[in-house]
């Protein structure tokens, strides 16, 4: 049903060929974890629900992967959050900008950044094509399926940066400040639980979960975690 999706979505200009690679590489990582949430995944979920509700301006950043996968998820998440969604992809084109965006909108997301109108001059690639509104002038970023160099690019200005990446070795998830390893399909809709959990928690209890967070702790977990359960099959 996964790999369905990602083809519907590349037969509709959503989803790049490359994306379907990324995909299987993804599935790769999704296997030798145990294809199931796990405790250090929660933990970083949790964490980064925190960090984006203390956040002054967070910002929701979708690909073509992204979308086809999880758009409904992602516009709960943004609706529970009042985060806005921002496409912002490597493979550019209005045309498919406007494309995921529609099918954003399509699927609930009421608040949909894609007006292109700055760059982060830093970034070589088309993801430095940004939302004024959105990544450009946001603290805290969510990103997922994402190629590394841009993750460390925007820790260098200055913003806190979310990850969900299966690999916990790819550099994304070395830099960020937060990483979930685990699949976009149990990870975003597990953030819309937990935010919706969470609304009750204080600022002290929030800023708790995020100061107690160990993003070198996590990728150890989950190293340690595929370790553990290539040796035990
Ligand atoms: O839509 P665009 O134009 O922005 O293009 C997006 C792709 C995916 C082509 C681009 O970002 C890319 O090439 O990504 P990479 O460098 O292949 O990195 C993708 C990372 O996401 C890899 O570390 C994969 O293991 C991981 N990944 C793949 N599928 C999933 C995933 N992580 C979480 N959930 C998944 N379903």
């Amino acid at each position: 049903m996964v790999r369905e999706k990602l083809v519907k979505g590349f037969r509709e200009g959503i989803v790049v060929p490359e994306g379907l690679i990324a995909h299987g590489r993804g599935e790769a990582f999704d296997y030798i974890l145990g294809e199931k949430s796990r405790d250090f995944a929660l933990r970083a979920e949790r964490a980064a629900v925190a960090l984006m509700m203390l956040s002054r301006k967070p910002v929701i950043s979708v690909n073509g992967n992204a979308a086809a996968l999880v758009a409904k998820e992602l516009s709960e998440l943004s609706d529970v959050l009042k985060v806005p969604v921002e496409v912002n992809v490597f493979h550019w084109s209005r045309e498919r900008v406007e494309r995921i965006a529609e099918w954003l909108k399509e699927n609930g997301c009421k608040n949909v950044l894609y007006a292109g109108d700055a760059v982060i001059e830093e970034i070589e690639h088309c993801r430095r094509i940004v939302d004024k509104r959105g990544i450009y002038s946001a603290d805290t970023v969510l990103v997922m399926l994402e190629d590394g160099d841009r993750c460390e690019i925007l820790r260098r200005s200055g913003k806190k940066v979310i990850a969900v990446d299966l690999n916990p070795l790819s550099r994304t998830s070395k830099m960020a400040d937060i990483t979930v390893v685990n699949n976009v399909t149990r990870a975003i809709p597990e953030m819309v639980k937990f935010a919706k959990e969470m609304k009750s928690c204080s600022r002290d209890e929030l800023k708790e979960l995020v100061n107690s967070y160990s993003n070198e702790s996590t990728i150890r977990e989950a190293l340690k975690a595929i370790a553990d359960y290539v040796l035990s099959v």
